[in-house]
């Protein structure tokens, strides 16, 4: 899978793709992840990508022609099947929705800064929109990563049995069960019993009746679902 990101803050984006399972990713070329800067695209002078909205009010929004050169420069190349927004009042980003992406072969994320971009830049190339919760971030950029990373790892070939994500939580609608490592006493805190018995099935169902237990009482609306 191939994912562009068009941002004004590409330095913001090294970092969360450099370590563990998403630099394995892409050593591995399962994932190719790359940063646009969109400052190196506008035809405007000192880079400007933004400007004044119109109709007056605080904030700077976006504006269309960077974008749309560069969303044009990359549609050039390849198709999308997603050309994504990060903004907070977009759908929330969920589970369902990283398995989704995660069968696509390529994407594009478009990163916000500001007000946001312009909305005829929203009407005429985003064909989805992200948001990852409701609180609003600086930028899109964090956002994007928080994406990016909960598609890279389940990529067939990213996870091994140690990391394997059929386990994790939200993966079967259900938070995961409490886990433990050794020492198996440790201060005279112990771990249940049940986890030394040997007998996988037994283990299996504890599992599951802790899962069942935690989404119960945590997030209800999740076993509704
Ligand atoms: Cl995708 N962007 C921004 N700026 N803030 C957010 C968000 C996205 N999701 C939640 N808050």
């Amino acid at each position: 899978m191939r994912i562009d990101i068009i941002t004004v803050l590409p330095e913001l984006l090294e970092s969360p793709f450099s370590h563990s399972i998403m630099k394995r990713a892409q050593e591995k070329g399962l994932l190719e992840v790359l940063t646009h800067n969109l400052r190196d695209h506008t035809p405007y002078k000192q880079g400007q990508v933004d400007d004044y909205q119109f109709g007056g009010g605080a904030g700077m929004v976006m504006m269309p022609e960077p974008l749309a050169i560069l969303i044009e420069l990359l549609q050039k190349d390849r198709k999308y099947d997603e050309v994504i927004y990060m903004t907070p009042d977009g759908p929330l980003f969920s589970q369902k929705a990283a398995n989704t992406l995660s069968l696509k072969e390529n994407i594009m994320i478009i990163c916000g800064h500001y007000k946001g971009i312009d909305e005829r830049i929203r009407e005429h190339y985003v064909t989805m929109e992200i948001s990852i919760g409701d609180y609003v971030l600086s930028g899109g950029e964090l956002a994007a990563a928080v994406v990016v990373d909960a598609i890279g790892r389940l990529l067939p070939g990213v996870l091994n049995d140690e990391t394997s994500a059929l386990f994790d939580s939200f993966q079967d609608g259900m938070l995961a069960p409490p886990v433990y490592t050794r020492p198996a006493d440790f201060r005279g805190w112990k771990i249940p019993d049940v986890l030394l018995c040997g007998d996988p099935k037994v283990i299996s169902e504890w599992r599951h009746e802790q899962s069942l237990k935690r989404t119960e009482e945590r997030r209800p609306g999740l076993l509704e679902e």
